[in-house]
């Protein structure tokens, strides 16, 4: 029985560590190419590059499908279409931001880059690596199709045949379509920029023939982080993947500064990993402390800086190693100002990450979307917790089992991506979904696959408020399966003003954590009036007041947190009043040229406040 029931386990575990997929992670600190920096680029409204005229998919010979580079050679040699520095923009980098013309367009566009074979050894392998591109891409090079990829957000990347590569001159071309659709993630109606491109690195990763792939190192979730520190007795758990099976592997894990040196054998492509450590730093917003680590695998390091930390949920309570925690957080959009741009670099992390910072701030929720990943090691070197999140986002087609596909495939890109990230502790589902049979299902399930994927961390969505006889009632069936209530309220802008706060009842089915995950109202910067005038710097000050009125006053004991909407104002096509908004949400703290507004400070002094009584973090 019990030989039974421990084949059983390894079974569980190894039909686990291959739901990861079979993205390499952890790029920054493998050998590479950057294929960053000028690309040329064809706008294809009509897809003519991969249509004929009778509208027929074009062979891959054709030498008018647009992956296919022309050379010409005679004179009386003729193509209509080409690749040229006339046309070229920066990668990373979306389009809509850098070419005037493609500032709405929402269709294909075809990027190409030439680029040598890197030097490589006798034993390695070239992939094709890119952050993000959004949302719909083809990978060609030199005439053969890659692959493709959905899905903006995350990263992916593919292996390059040896025989495909050749030593000088490849011609590496990427069929982009940004257009949305009903059945995909998102869908069509977003309230955000549709920014399109290839807007996160591209890189080629030189990797040996077996490498390893993925990792999972973290503290063991049933981690008791206070009778652990009294007994100084740490246990690490996890796994590590290699990218094919194995006989007899063996992987080196070592964390020098935790005198770990620890040797673990592989047989098949993945193998568990569990060790004991002393004398633990923990990481918290205080002391963000992150430890080298460097696994082995065959001669070849893969380092990474990885901070150990417990986040649990017992009863109403969030505790961070161990104690209470409460989260003085704020919603960001992946759009830097003043450039109003998709952001991608860690310049642009460090730049949006000091606002969080002089807001006194412990927390980002990157909403709606998984932000670029120097974000997440921003906030993991600085100590700012992440709400990390896919764009699973108002009404989607819940009752389309594709759909589902599409959302568990970015969730499982998402934590494969972050998932060695202190900072990261929760993974969230979606956002104001609307209660329904075939909605409760498609996200629970989220939720469970979020739990199965990881569960050293929570699972949360930002529900919507029901308003029931005078209160404001969170009884979303999805509540059930999420480890903490979070929930998004406008009271004060979305019906009713601001002094609505004082006579509102809250309440909640859920004996969870309660979190605020959106309140917010729209300010123009400079449009000072009344505080009753709506758009007015006052009117939004007025409402932050009142707001943090109530959650001091009345909101329940089981209140751990708030993280408004939004720091800065941000681009949507869905903002259209001509005199404060012009396409601009202007539901942020700071207006897009770094101007902060009243309710900045209104915020920043209930921040300071909680900062003093929190003694722990
Ligand atoms: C919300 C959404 C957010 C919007 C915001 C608004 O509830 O989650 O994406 O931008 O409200 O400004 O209305």
């Amino acid at each position: 029985m019990r030989i039974k029931l421990s084949i059983l386990l390894c079974l569980f575990t190894i039909n686990y560590i291959k739901a990861q997929g079979n993205l390499i992670v952890n790029s920054e600190s493998r050998k590479s190419v950057s294929l960053n920096g000028a690309w040329n680029y064809i706008v294809d409204p009509y897809e003519t590059g991969a249509y004929d005229y009778r509208l027929k998919e074009r062979k891959e010979n054709d030498p008018g499908a647009y992956w296919n580079v022309p050379v010409l050679e005679k004179k009386s040699d003729w193509t209509e279409h080409g690749y040229s520095g006339l046309y070229s923009m920066q990668v990373p980098g979306d389009w809509n931001s850098q070419v005037e013309a493609l500032k709405f367009y929402e269709g294909t566009v075809w990027y190409h880059k030439s680029f040598d074979k890197p030097s490589i050894n006798e034993n390695e392998d070239v992939y094709l690596y890119f952050g993000a591109v959004n949302y719909k891409s083809s990978i060609y090079l030199n005439g053969k199709k890659l692959g493709s990829h959905k899905g903006g957000f995350t990263p992916f990347n593919f292996k390059i045949p040896a025989e495909l590569l050749k030593n000088t001159n490849n011609q590496l071309v990427v069929m982009i379509n940004n257009k949305r659709f009903i059945d995909e993630i998102p869908t069509t109606n977003t309230d955000w920029w549709n920014y399109g491109g290839i807007t996160r690195d591209v890189k080629l990763l030189l990797l040996p023939k077996q490498f390893i792939q993925q990792y999972h190192i973290q503290l063991d979730e049933k981690t008791d982080a206070l009778s652990a520190k009294k007994s100084n007795n740490w246990q690490v758990k996890g796994w590590i993947k290699l990218n094919e099976a194995v006989t007899d592997g063996k992987i080196l894990v070592e964390i020098p500064e935790l005198k770990v040196n620890k040797e673990f054998k592989v047989n098949g492509d993945s193998v568990s990993v569990a060790f004991n450590a002393k004398n633990l730093n923990l990481w918290s917003p205080k002391n963000p402390k992150l430890y080298p680590i460097n696994l082995r695998y065959k001669g070849v390091d893969l380092t990474d800086k990885i901070g150990f930390r417990t986040i649990q949920v017992e009863g109403e309570k969030l505790l961070l190693n161990g104690k209470d925690l409460f989260l003085r957080g704020i919603c960001l959009h992946e759009e830097v100002i003043p450039e109003v741009r998709r952001a991608h670099s860690m310049k642009d992390a460090s730049k949006m990450l000091s606002y969080v910072k002089e807001l006194h701030s412990n927390m980002v929720r990157l909403s709606h979307y998984p932000h670029n990943e120097n974000m997440v090691r921003a906030a993991d070197s600085l100590g700012i917790l992440i709400w990390d999140e896919i764009p699973v986002y108002w009404t989607i087609d819940f009752g389309n089992p594709e759909v589902l596909k599409k959302a568990q495939q970015q969730l499982k890109e998402m934590i494969a991506r972050d998932r060695n990230r202190a900072s990261v502790f929760i993974w969230s589902v979606g956002n104001e979904t609307p209660v329904s049979e075939n909605r409760n299902l498609f996200m629970s399930t989220l939720v469970k696959n979020a739990k199965s994927l990881d569960p050293t961390r929570l699972v949360s969505a930002a529900l919507e408020v029901r308003y029931n006889s005078g209160v404001n009632y969170v009884d979303d069936p999805l509540g059930e399966f999420t480890d903490i209530v979070s929930l998004n309220e406008y009271l004060g802008w979305y019906g009713s003003t601001p002094d609505g706060c004082r006579t509102a009842e809250w309440g909640s089915k859920y004996k969870k954590p309660f979190f605020i995950s959106e309140t917010g109202a729209e300010a123009k910067f400079g449009f000072n009036d009344e505080k009753e005038s709506r758009f007015s710097e006052e009117y939004q000050e007025w409402f932050y007041k009142e707001q943090i009125d109530m959650f001091k006053n009345k909101f329940p004991k089981n209140y751990v947190g708030v993280s408004p909407w939004i720091l800065f104002d941000f681009k949507s096509p869905k903002r259209n009043n001509p005199e404060y908004q012009n396409g601009f949400n202007r539901k942020g703290l700071i207006d897009e040229y770094g101007n902060k507004k009243k309710a900045f400070y209104i915020l920043q002094e209930y921040y300071k406040e909680q900062e003093k009584k929190d003694t722990n973090h």
